[in-house]
């Protein structure tokens, strides 16, 4: 098979920027000398990180009022396998991808396992749809699915999700992400109580077809879109739900999931203490479930996440170990370019965190002495990473810059002459 991207262009990229970059690593290294780290142990945490790909990330999103094609978009999961690839060929940092069904339906799974090998891809957790209506399909979700008052649509919503699980078995997943838009949008228009019994009843019939290796992740959000009450609206309702159903059943949190400054590093610390911690959607808001790229307006907050994160793996925390994913919507950009944008940007939290003085910090805490304190988690922050999230990379065969390698390599425009554009005006949140 050709590669997407051009190694000798990779290459020769790199080449170009091999004196400088050399020349801020070295720097970088003797900084964390003189603090006692080795870099070398930053970079082999580095080249160990990987995010999930969302396959719905990669097509242009929209919101409820417009969706604005790009140029080249994915026509079905084929296209979408060789784009996450070229994220992978590029970034080295995203070495799955996260199917959402049906929109990946194809006849052939154990053939599609083998697609994803040839770019270096393996399949992170399957996510089940019964937020929409698909063709041909008996019963409708507008009402909700597994909570509906009505049994056979909850039926029908089970059915979906065993059939999940079946394409996840044949493709290796770990997991399967269950997010359901049920809610009410009229105070009245349902029982609150009766819908999350119903929806429990649901799940303990998706949850007994788990095959042993495959775990179930519960996703909460706060509305949207039902808007006066939402089943799953929060990590207390998931919890309930997880520990309802056992020790398969876990807590993803999708960072856009939740109001405005909810501390969501604090939700993270309980549901580790729980060891019920699925893992993550990663990406950025402001106001509600923006969908925004990771770390392009909080940064700061994706650090205190993974300071939770490092912290919790330092400490080796009972039943610690999450999924990452990334959870975008990408209306204004090249979703290549944003993914890559963002995976680069969690991978840098992630370095960050790392690099917190964990015997100081407690030291501090200890103490009692609050800006001592404060000052070490913001020293790590404020270090940049790059260089080290560079030379991880390119130790890989990725790239020194993946988005102007990208941009080079010309891959939009050679796969927009393959992929027609498409025409008329639509709206959806993917
Ligand atoms: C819901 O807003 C959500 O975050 C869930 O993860 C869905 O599966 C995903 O978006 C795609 O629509
Ligand atoms: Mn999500």
């Amino acid at each position: 098979m050709t590669a997407l991207i051009s190694e000798d262009l990779i290459a020769s990229l790199n080449h170009a920027a091999k004196v400088a970059h050399d020349d801020e690593f070295a720097a970088l290294g003797r900084k964390l000398a003189r603090q006692g780290v080795d870099v070398e142990t930053l970079v082999t945490r580095a080249i160990g990180w990987s995010v999930a790909i969302p396959t719905w990330g990669v097509g242009t999103g929209g919101t409820r009022f417009a969706r604005f094609p790009g140029r080249g978009e994915p026509r079905h999961i084929h296209d979408k396998l060789a784009d996450c690839g070229v994220i992978q060929a590029l970034t080295r940092g995203a070495r799955t991808v996260s199917p959402h069904i049906p929109w990946d339906k194809v006849s052939d799974y154990n053939a599609l396992r083998q697609e994803a090998a040839q770019y270096g891809l393996g399949f992170d957790a399957i996510n089940s749809n019964s937020f929409q209506d698909q063709a041909g399909q008996k019963l409708s979700y507008k009402f909700g699915s597994l909570a509906n008052a009505a049994a056979d649509t909850r039926a029908q919503a089970v059915a979906h999700n065993l059939e999940c699980i079946e394409i996840g078995k044949a493709l290796g997943s770990p997991a399967l992400t269950v997010w359901i838009g049920d809610g009410t949008n009229f105070p009245g228009q349902q029982s609150l109580g009766l819908m999350f019994e119903n929806y429990l009843q649901a799940m303990e019939a998706v949850y007994a077809a788990l095959p042993d290796g495959m775990q179930m992740f519960i996703e909460h959000k706060m509305y949207e879109p039902a808007f006066y009450s939402t089943v799953i609206s929060d990590w207390g309702s998931s919890l309930m739900a997880a520990q309802h159903l056992g020790p398969k059943a876990k807590c993803l949190v999708d960072l856009g999931h939740h109001a405005p400054n909810v501390n969501i590093e604090q939700i993270v610390a309980r549901l580790v203490h729980v060891g019920r911690l699925a893992g993550f959607h990663f990406n950025d808001s402001k106001y509600g479930d923006d969908d925004l790229d990771a770390g392009a307006v909080d940064p700061f907050r994706l650090f205190l996440v993974f300071n939770e994160l490092v912290e919790a793996e330092h400490r080796k925390a009972k039943g610690f170990a999450p999924s990452y994913m990334i959870d975008q919507s990408h209306n204004v950009t090249d979703p290549i370019e944003s993914l890559m944008s963002s995976a680069i940007e969690i991978a840098r939290a992630y370095a960050q965190a790392s690099l917190v003085d964990r015997a100081a910090l407690a030291d501090a805490q200890g103490a009692n002495d609050v800006l001592a304190a404060h000052r070490i988690l913001k020293a790590a922050y404020l270090i940049d990473v790059s260089p080290i999230l560079a030379e991880a990379r390119m130790r890989q065969g990725g790239a020194f810059d993946p988005i102007s390698a990208y941009r080079t390599s010309g891959y939009r425009d050679r796969v927009a002459k393959e992929r027609p554009e498409v025409k008329g005006a639509s709206s959806g949140i993917v």
